[in-house]
């Protein structure tokens, strides 16, 4: 539908395409929510997963979890997909949902405006201005490529790229390529270019801690049964989702009881690098889970490889030749590509969205850090539903549960509007402010926060604005209805006396939810 000219006003304007935007256009179909539009930048459905198309890329969840619920995919071909199969998926769910005639492609959003008289979001995109109800924005927390800031980086006279734009047209092969950075992406890249490349520079700044993986293609007889038995693959899904949960409490309440994770850790050290300097330089001194970790049994071959050095000298300079670390050495690279993640808590659409009293996201969360009501609704922005919204991240399981519980809450909104003829739905911000205080009394508890590490997790103060510090299972319960009471509601049509119905707030409704949980 990239072609076609915009409508002027739609009931839900959808920004993105990935995961999150087409769970909520399938699940705005099934409620019979049909007057809504899905306006993508790309080409295509699939978000990170049609944009990190680099060597190597995969999932680190099993797929039978790491897909929808509703869509289960009988075809996974091994436990950890890659991203083509992923891609695939996502383009085949999206294909079978009959909702792609409402998906704009190619069609960035400027600027996204609260219009209080009208009661309605004035959305500009690059294919014109359209006004909606509801607009509800799947962006991703993990789509604005973060460059590094590294002096003379932008006079390299080699090719240049980030790990999440990959360059399929230059051609590694027995060249000098450097990659900085160590984290999932990294490690993923480095033991496929470490087979081609004449020589790879790896550049650490902090060491991640590695777990072996645990993949392998399913046999026939597994495939047989995975397609034509659904009740078995409920039941892995099932498993592959209670065993992750179980990872939780090391967490989020006891780091010392992941013992046995690191054991592992330093087993796939042990096990990949037989030289003890190396095996040093890539043992982290902080807590393991502090940072994401990450799964690979080819990475610590890879780097102990020949052809690969491993340098954690600080990088003072990028030359036109090559790289120049602290102590005066210059390395020199034909290509170097840039696997330093992306912008998770200074979102870059937070600078696009401006609310009812005329400042930005962004402007909002400078003063009062990336917070949410629940991770997905914001004061000051009705009718504004984030998915994948500040802490609601995991770093054990599968997001796509956490996009599918948080469309849930979102579609419990809608149906209220509905019911209610409410034009607008906003928190309060005592409610927002309680819930808030309370997720990060939490959070201070988190290995996240005492494990010893910086991470993308924390934001510039060291606040953790990402993570959601609890069981999945938890977030889900949470977000299963929708608690107008936590809301300021507008009549459709509001007298000039009376603009406002308050629902009846309480700052302790967001304290009993999350009192009310299971730990
Ligand atoms: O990015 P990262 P990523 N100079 O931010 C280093 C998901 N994901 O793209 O640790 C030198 O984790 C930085 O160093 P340090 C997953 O959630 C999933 O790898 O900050 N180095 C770090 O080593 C993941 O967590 C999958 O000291 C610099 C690296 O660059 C998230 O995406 C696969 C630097 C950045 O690591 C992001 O992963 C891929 C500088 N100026 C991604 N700036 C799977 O499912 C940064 N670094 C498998």
């Amino acid at each position: 539908m990239s072609d076609r000219s915009l409508p002027e006003t739609v009931e839900h304007l959808v920004v993105g395409a990935g995961f999150a935007g087409l769970c909520t256009a399938v699940k705005l179909d099934e409620d019979g929510e049909r007057d809504f539009l899905v306006v993508e930048k790309g080409a295509d459905v699939g978000g990170t997963w049609r944009d990190n198309t680099y060597p190597g890329a995969a999932c680190d969840v099993p797929s039978q979890l790491y897909s929808f619920s509703f869509a289960p995919n009988p075809d996974w071909t091994r436990s950890y997909s890659f991203q083509p199969e992923i891609q695939a998926y996502i383009q085949r769910v999206a294909r079978e949902s009959g909702t792609l005639d409402r998906f704009v492609f190619d069609t960035t959003v400027e600027d996204a405006c609260w219009d209080e008289g009208q009661q309605r979001w004035v959305v500009t995109t690059s294919a014109g201005t359209v006004r909606a109800r509801n607009l509800v924005v799947g962006s991703g927390g993990l789509s604005a490529p973060k460059l590094p800031d590294i002096p003379g980086i932008e006079d390299f006279g080699g090719e240049v790229f980030h790990s999440a734009r990959w360059r399929h047209d230059v051609d590694l092969t027995g060249k000098r390529v450097a990659v900085i950075g160590t984290g999932a992406s990294a490690i993923q890249i480095v033991p496929e270019i470490q087979k081609v490349a004449g020589h790879l520079d790896v550049y650490q700044r902090t060491p991640p801690w590695v777990i072996p993986r645990s993949d392998r293609p399913y046999t026939r007889l597994e495939r047989l049964g995975l397609r034509h038995l659904p009740a078995l693959r409920r039941l892995y899904r099932t498993g592959v989702y209670w065993a992750r949960e179980t990872y939780v409490p090391a967490f989020t309440v006891a780091p010392r009881i992941a013992w046995p994770a690191r054991r592992l850790a330093e087993a796939n050290i042990a096990r990949g690098i037989k030289d003890p300097g190396l095996r040093d330089k890539v043992t982290p001194d902080y807590e393991l889970g502090c940072k994401r970790v990450l799964i690979s049994n080819a990475y610590y071959p890879a780097l102990a490889a020949e052809n690969v050095e491993l340098v954690t000298d600080r990088i003072a300079a990028v030359t036109p030749t090559g790289i120049v670390t602290a102590d005066g050495t210059e390395r020199p690279v034909d290509v170097l590509v840039v696997a330093t993640g992306f912008h998770t808590t200074d979102l870059p659409i937070a600078a696009q969205v401006t609310g009812r009293e005329g400042r930005s996201l962004a402007e909002v969360w400078a003063e009062r850090g990336m917070t949410a009501y629940k991770g997905t609704t914001v004061p000051g922005f009705p009718n504004l539903f984030l998915i994948v919204g500040p802490n609601t991240g995991l770093g054990h399981s599968s997001m796509v549960f956490v996009i599918e519980s948080q469309v849930r809450y979102i579609r419990e909104a809608i149906r209220t509007m509905r019911e209610h003829r409410y034009a607008a739905v906003e928190p309060h911000q005592d409610a927002t402010d309680a819930w808030n205080q309370r997720l990060q009394r939490r959070m201070a508890r988190t290995v996240w926060s005492t494990g010893g590490c910086s991470s993308w997790y924390l934001d510039e103060h060291g606040r953790n604005t990402t993570l959601w510090p609890r069981s999945t299972f938890n977030l889900r319960a949470v977000l299963a209805e929708f608690d107008v009471a936590a809301y300021d509601v507008r009549a459709p049509r509001p007298a000039p006396t009376s603009g406002s119905t308050s629902g009846s707030t309480s700052g302790s409704t967001a304290d009993e939810f999350l009192e009310e949980m299971p730990a």
